[in-house]
């Protein structure tokens, strides 16, 4: 490991130790090593050459519902096949070693669950949920409905089932931006893990906790737009890096 990233982890680790309240955002690149491509990173295969921002959004929907629904389920079916990774599971350690600890994930797969995280507040929603984008009835998935071409209706009116994820240009849960939010304002350590820092309001979650002091270390193998504001850069894969940084907390 080199000499720069040898003696960032010793100063993380440092801070760590120390931290009484530590907040996390995750974003896609901690599935990353999971098998699960990131959001930004060019869509594989027949995904390639459509725009995820349109997709996921009620217009993208709207235009083409089949297309959208036969993207989520392809997405559903890899987040399905996939288990959580080093990363996951020492964020799930670290959880259990801090004092106050609160994840929070853009993410929409279930692997910081899977890995043992149990407070993990999801600002982006759940792929593995269902609901009508008309009428908002819950609705559970049948097996036929992850081949079929086009979304299922709802029983109850005449809409179509969507995932229950949070598209471009709609709103945030308020629960789980109302405890982000307050994470970040009372953290005294801040993680940015894995993400590109360009989605809002998201984005904004490590600028609260710097404008109070918190400092912050970002793990990410390449710069981000939050790179600028980390008192700490791991520069490198999630996967490896945290735990590399547990084991720098117990060796201390
Ligand atoms: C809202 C669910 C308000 C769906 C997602 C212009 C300027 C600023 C903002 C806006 C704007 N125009 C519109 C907006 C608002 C918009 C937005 O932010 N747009 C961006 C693109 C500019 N935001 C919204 O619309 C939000 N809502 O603002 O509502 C409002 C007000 C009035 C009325 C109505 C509404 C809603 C945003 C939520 C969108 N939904 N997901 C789905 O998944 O299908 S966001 C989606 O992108 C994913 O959740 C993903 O997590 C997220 C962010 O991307 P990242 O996680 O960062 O992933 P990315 O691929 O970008 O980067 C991966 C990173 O990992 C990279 O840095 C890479 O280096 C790193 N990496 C790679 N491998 C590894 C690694 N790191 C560590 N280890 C590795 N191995
Ligand atoms: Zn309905």
């Amino acid at each position: 490991m080199d000499a720069e990233l040898t003696r960032s982890l010793a100063t993380a680790a440092d801070l760590l130790a120390r931290a009484q309240a530590v907040a996390v955002l995750t974003g896609a690149g901690v599935s990353a090593e999971s098998g699960i491509s990131t959001f930004r990173d060019a869509q594989t295969g027949l995904w390639s050459h459509f725009d995820p921002q349109q997709l996921a959004s009620q217009s993208g929907f709207a235009a083409n519902p089949g297309l959208v629904w036969r993207w989520y389920m392809h997405r559903l079916a890899a987040v399905e096949a996939a288990t959580p990774n080093p990363g996951h599971l020492a964020l799930a350690a670290l959880e259990r070693q801090t004092p106050h600890f609160t994840l929070i994930t853009q993410n929409v797969d279930d692997l910081h669950e899977r890995a043992g995280s149990t407070r993990t507040l999801h600002l982006h929603g759940h792929i593995a949920r269902f609901f009508c984008n008309t009428c908002q009835a819950p609705y559970t998935l049948h097996p036929d409905d992850r081949t079929a071409p086009m979304p299922p209706e709802c029983k109850f009116c005449t809409g179509y089932i969507r995932p229950g994820v949070v598209w471009f240009g709609e709103l945030l849960p308020e629960r789980e931006m109302w405890a982000a939010w307050q994470a970040a304002d009372t953290c005294d350590l801040f993680l940015v893990i894995g993400t590109s820092g360009v989605v809002y309001p998201a984005s904004q979650l490590p600028v609260r906790a710097r404008r109070h002091g918190a400092p912050i270390i970002e793990v990410n193998p390449e710069p981000s737009e939050l790179s600028v504001m980390a008192d700490i850069c791991l520069r490198g894969p999630s996967g490896v890096v945290l735990p590399q940084l547990l084991m720098a907390i117990r060796g201390r």
